[in-house]
């Protein structure tokens, strides 16, 4: 055998386990695409009501704003709070803070991810692990008056 085909072969040898563990790695990281339509015939909907995840999932949710009216009277937004929380009581704070597009600081800790505000046939995104912890985490659109007349889901983390 030459020396140079032995040296190929080392080489092939030696980069081998390397792909496998990169592609490996890869797939394990790779988000789960959560797709969520907002204000189809411009009501105040999300098209998802449930979004099931297993514990520590990453997910990537896409949001598109399929409304036809204007962001400044029907802008839309995706804000998912920490488990067991008040959607309707963070939207009635987070109405008066439209500086933050509806998502004020203040209530940061109740935040598990968002995406922000779209206007029409906009789309955002957000990637993000799920939580730990199995339950009920809700969601919502935090434009002023949008979550109490149904803009809002659930993420039910489930083992
Ligand atoms: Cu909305």
């Amino acid at each position: 055998m030459n020396s140079k085909l032995v040296a190929s072969l080392l080489v092939v040898a030696a980069v081998l386990p390397g792909w496998s563990l990169l592609i490996a790695a890869g797939s394990a990281e790779a988000p789960r695409i959560v797709k969520i339509r907002a204000g189809v015939d411009n009501a105040m909907k999300f098209d998802v009501a449930s979004i099931p995840v297993a514990p520590g999932e990453t997910i990537k949710v896409v949001l598109t704003n399929a409304s036809t009216l204007p962001k400044n009277v029907m802008g839309h937004n995706w804000v998912l709070l920490t488990k067991g929380s008040d959607a309707v009581a963070f939207a009635t704070a987070a109405a008066a803070e439209a500086a933050s597009e509806y998502i004020p600081a203040k209530l940061k800790d109740k935040i598990v991810a968002f995406i922000g505000l779209l206007g029409p046939n906009e789309a955002g995104e957000v990637t993000f692990k799920a939580p730990a912890e199995p339950g009920e985490y809700p969601f919502l659109c935090s434009f002023p008056a949008h979550c109490i007349v149904g803009m809002k889901g659930v993420l039910v983390v489930k083992k």
